[in-house]
């Protein structure tokens, strides 16, 4: 097994591919992606682009379907549902598909979608994760950052470094042995660095900073806690993530 750890889907290459790819938006996309999924949706099919959802999701029956997504933060105009977490509860989204658009972390799942296998990571399903790559001990995993536009984000690579550092834990090998890249290191040194103060850090970066001014501290502080979930969201075809 070896890991290498991409902070956007910039610096992702585009020459070659993963046996499997971990796509990562902590704040806040695949934590909405885990906890929409737990909460019975169907399935959940992302978008970089709102005409493509708009175009794709009216030929699904409407009593199944909620469109869901930000820009900026804020929810997409005329959609049912913004991007907050909190609001994928059992009663709104049982038995529906979520189709799903935000400014960054579609858009990183968007990038590794040819990958074999495809899963997303939050902080919330870290171990679910870590669980599901010591089961299936893919070769090459790539851990993918959404960032934001593609800047760094230092909430994705702790999250990354919160999957290292488990991994780590659990199987017999070394960092020199796993690293596939120096931002393997880095990330774990982060993670190591804040792992007591998640919700500290998570409000001190440029991201939380917007989503507190957004009145969003209830999510952040949703996002910043560890293994609550034990869910893998894989991807089932191109875009369509299902409870894995
Ligand atoms: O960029 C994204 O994919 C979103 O998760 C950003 S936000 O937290 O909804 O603003």
């Amino acid at each position: 097994m070896k890991l290498f750890i991409y902070h956007t889907p910039e610096a992702t290459p585009s020459n070659s591919l993963p046996d499997c790819a971990v796509v990562i938006d902590v704040l806040r996309a695949t934590t909405t992606i885990a906890t929409a999924l737990n909460a019975g949706a169907e399935a959940v099919q992302a978008f970089s682009d709102i005409d493509l959802l708009m175009a794709k999701s009216d030929q699904w029956p409407p009593e199944k379907r909620l469109r869901a997504g930000e820009r900026g933060g804020k929810k997409v105009e005329g959609f049912d549902l913004g991007n907050s977490p909190l609001n994928c509860t059992t009663d709104v989204v049982n038995q529906k598909r979520l189709f799903l658009t935000t400014t960054n972390g579609t858009r990183a799942l968007q990038r590794v979608q040819q990958a074999d296998t495809v899963i997303t990571a939050a902080q919330i399903n870290r171990q679910a994760v870590v669980n599901y790559l010591l089961e299936k001990q893919p070769e090459i995993i790539w851990l993918v950052g959404s960032g934001w536009q593609g800047t760094y984000s230092v909430e994705d690579t702790a999250c990354a470094g919160a999957i290292v550092d488990s991994l780590l834990q659990q199987a017999s090998v070394s960092l020199l042995e796993i690293a596939g890249n120096d931002e393997v290191i880095g990330a774990l040194s982060l993670y190591h660095q804040w792992q007591d103060n998640l919700l500290s850090v998570f409000r001190q970066c440029s991201h939380g900073q917007r989503l507190l001014n957004l009145d969003c501290d209830a999510d952040i502080e949703y996002c910043s806690r560890t293994d609550i979930m034990d869910i893998v969201p894989i991807q089932k075809e191109p875009g369509v993530l299902v409870k894995g």
